[in-house]
């Protein structure tokens, strides 16, 4: 990442009133969580991510796609919140008018402080009935599963107490995925048939958007919001290729806001963006917090 992009970077930030964080999978990625093309790994890695995140999927094998959603929240259970995640709390907690836009559906970004992050494809953590959409407990959630938004934020002490959000610069051990402890079923093949709604008896399925389906019309309809109202769009570790999460940015560009990207990688918003910092958001956004307001970094 050079030097002139940071500076630059580090001048809109420092400005900046309203600024969206829209973030993907390589969020996460530090923190050993595999990103969205990764994570089909293990007994899954024969399968195609894109064609196991479809209700036609969990139509056709519920245990198989539950399964494989059961092995990616425990992952995330075992994974702690890493420096980037960090320092998009310190940048809304400096400008009170932040948005966090997240396409993740894990709950990283709560576990390092931020208040209220808009998941455009839901959580790992709110499963629900796949006929009467009741929310459904957890499989190793002692509570009867009550309101989604009562339960204590998910990767702390059942008890509610503040979650154990102390990022880990760089992850358990600098990204090597996290393994939340093989999930398996009777069979052992990593299939595991899902519970059952206790109000109706139908499967319950796992608390995300698949392809084909409607995102949840509040968040997008609140993501759309911040992205036209923003002074500046940071778009991190996300691909772009996913519709129509990936017009957001585009949506802030629409309306004049800068867009700084923070991608190892090229991406469609290549084009889109008036700043962008190549390397990866565990290191890039202290550098670029720190080069903004002087914050020292999370050590
Ligand atoms: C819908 C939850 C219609 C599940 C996900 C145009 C308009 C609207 C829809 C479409 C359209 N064209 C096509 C569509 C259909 C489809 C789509 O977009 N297909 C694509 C593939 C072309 N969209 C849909 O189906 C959407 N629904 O349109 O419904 C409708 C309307 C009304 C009524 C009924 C129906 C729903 C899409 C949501 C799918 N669910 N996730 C789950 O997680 O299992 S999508 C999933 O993939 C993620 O959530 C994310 O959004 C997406 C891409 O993942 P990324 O986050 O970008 O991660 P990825 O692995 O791709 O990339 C990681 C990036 O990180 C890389 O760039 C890498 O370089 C970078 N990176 C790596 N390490 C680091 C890093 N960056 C920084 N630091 C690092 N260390
Ligand atoms: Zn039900």
């Amino acid at each position: 990442m050079e030097q002139a992009g940071l500076r630059d970077a580090a001048a809109l930030v420092g400005r900046a009133r309203r600024v969206v964080v829209f973030t993907g999978a390589g969020m996460s990625a530090e923190s050993g969580v595999p990103t969205f093309r990764d994570a089909l790994t293990g007994l899954w890695r024969r399968f195609d991510p894109q064609a196991l995140a479809t209700p036609e999927a969990f139509e056709d094998d519920p245990a198989l796609v539950w399964g494989w959603y059961e092995s990616r929240r425990r992952a995330v259970l075992s994974a702690r919140p890493n420096a980037g995640h960090a320092a998009v709390a310190a940048i809304e907690a400096r400008v009170p008018g932040s948005v966090v836009v997240t396409q993740n559906v894990d709950d990283l970004h709560e576990r390092a402080g931020s208040a209220a992050p808009v998941h455009l494809h839901g959580s790992l953590f709110a499963p629900r009935c796949s006929a009467c959409a009741r929310p459904a407990p957890l499989p190793d959630d002692p509570t009867d599963g009550g309101p989604v938004d009562s339960r204590p934020l998910h990767g702390g002490p059942a008890d509610g107490s503040p979650a154990d959000s102390r990022p880990l610069p760089g992850g358990p051990a600098d990204g090597q995925p996290v393994d939340g402890g093989s999930v398996d079923g009777p069979a052992g093949d990593g299939r595991v048939p899902p519970p059952e709604c206790a109000r109706c008896g139908a499967p319950v399925r796992p608390g995300v958007v698949w392809f084909g389906e409607a995102l949840p019309e509040a968040a997008l309809e609140a993501a759309v919001d911040a992205a036209s109202s923003c002074d500046l769009l940071l778009t991190v570790g996300t691909s772009g290729v996913v519709y129509p999460a990936a017009e957001i940015p585009r949506v802030a560009a629409r309306f004049g806001a800068p867009v700084i990207q923070v991608n190892p990688q090229e991406t469609p918003l290549d084009e889109v963006c008036d700043v962008n910092l190549r390397g990866p958001a565990a290191r890039v956004l202290p550098a670029l917090v720190e080069a903004a307001w002087g914050v020292p970094r999370v050590s």
